[in-house]
């Protein structure tokens, strides 16, 4: 038997890189079932698996080893099938752009939420500063930037397109496996080839994008890059995957929805009802501080929002 890392999956094919280097398509193994099933996807990139060797020289996975955590979503936010965007990974980075195209703040709050539930560290990735001025920016930092720093989370102002703001993201995914994630067309990709250029990562055109429901990157792959800073020579592990347009919640229950927001975390012991959902409750330490401004009222309206797509289905 061989172990690997599965690189790419591609319907029942999977890659797989073994720790001497060398890549193999498998296939899983007949009869495979994994966690009862209601996954798309047996298998995610990230996983570790083993593998026999067929004389072919393609593989036939057995095992598939037990994930340290995953980033899981439904296509839409009521949809019964879900699907495993990736597997055992160090940080979720969040690609989102203020302009062309942007990012709702309900979409940035649902991955984050979904990462929090998994214990996976989130930072937000800014891309495309290039199209503000230097006033939309600034604005942009004392609104956004500053509500999610608030809320435990580290927020970058990048330009895959001019390579700045790259260093400080270098620093911080260096010798570790980074999910981005994020609409289609907000550069991800880019972002990955400004990263490591000897990638090559195919980009959209300037029309591509705005054309709805057309991805460039159509699917997820891990991509080993010698990102060397001065603190870690190790191989960087960075995973780009295709745009999606929603992130439906998985697996969430509402009582334990606050949980998954850091800000509103030391308030919960204080609301006078210990399961209190803090959406009609009375004595309620979220509300109050949303009211009092320490909570902003539109990571709160995403919060309401969840709370409705996790009780649709009840
Ligand atoms: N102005 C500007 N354009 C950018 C920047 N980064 C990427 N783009 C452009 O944005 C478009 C989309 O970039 P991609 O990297 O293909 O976007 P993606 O997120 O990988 O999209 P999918 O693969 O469809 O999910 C391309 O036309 C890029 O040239 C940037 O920093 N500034
Ligand atoms: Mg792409
Ligand atoms: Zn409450």
């Amino acid at each position: 038997m061989e172990n690997g890392l599965v690189t790419r999956t591609t319907g029942s094919w999977y890659n797989v890189l073994t720790p001497s280097g060398k890549a193999f398509n498998c296939r899983l193994r007949g009869g495979y079932r994994l966690h009862g099933n209601k996954q798309t996807n047996p298998i995610a990139v990230g996983d570790l698996v083993s593998f026999a060797l067929q004389t072919d020289g393609t593989g036939v996975i057995h095992e598939v080893a037990d994930r340290r955590n995953y980033i899981v979503r439904r296509a839409t936010k009521l949809s019964k099938q879900t699907h495993v965007i990736a597997a055992n990974i160090d940080l979720l980075c969040i690609v989102a752009t203020l302009a062309s195209p942007r990012t709702s703040t309900g979409f940035i709050d649902r991955l984050l939420a979904t990462a929090e539930a998994y214990h996976i560290p989130a930072c937000l990735i800014f891309n495309k500063s290039d199209l503000l001025t230097q006033a939309d920016l600034r604005e942009a930092q004392a609104s956004m930037a500053a509500i999610y720093t608030t809320a435990s989370y580290p927020v970058l102002q990048v330009s895959a397109q001019q390579g700045t703001g790259l260093e400080q993201l270098s620093q911080a995914i260096a010798g570790r496996t980074i999910l981005f994630c994020g609409h289609s067309g907000v550069g991800k990709s880019a972002l990955l080839n400004a990263l490591a250029p000897s990638l090559h990562l195919r980009v959209g055109d300037i029309s591509h994008w705005s054309l709805k429901g057309t991805h460039t990157t159509t699917f997820a792959e891990i991509f080993p890059v010698p990102l060397r800073t001065a603190e870690s020579e190790a191989t960087t592990y960075l995973i780009d995957t295709p745009g999606i347009k929603e992130f439906g919640l998985v697996d969430i229950a509402p009582q334990e929805l606050s949980h998954f927001f850091p800000e509103m975390r030391p308030l919960l012991p204080q609301c006078r009802f210990a399961n209190c959902t803090h959406t009609h409750e009375p004595g309620c330490a979220v509300k109050e501080a949303v009211a009092n401004g320490k909570i902003s009222s539109w990571r709160y309206k995403n919060y309401l929002n969840m709370i409705d797509d996790l009780t649709a289905g009840e």
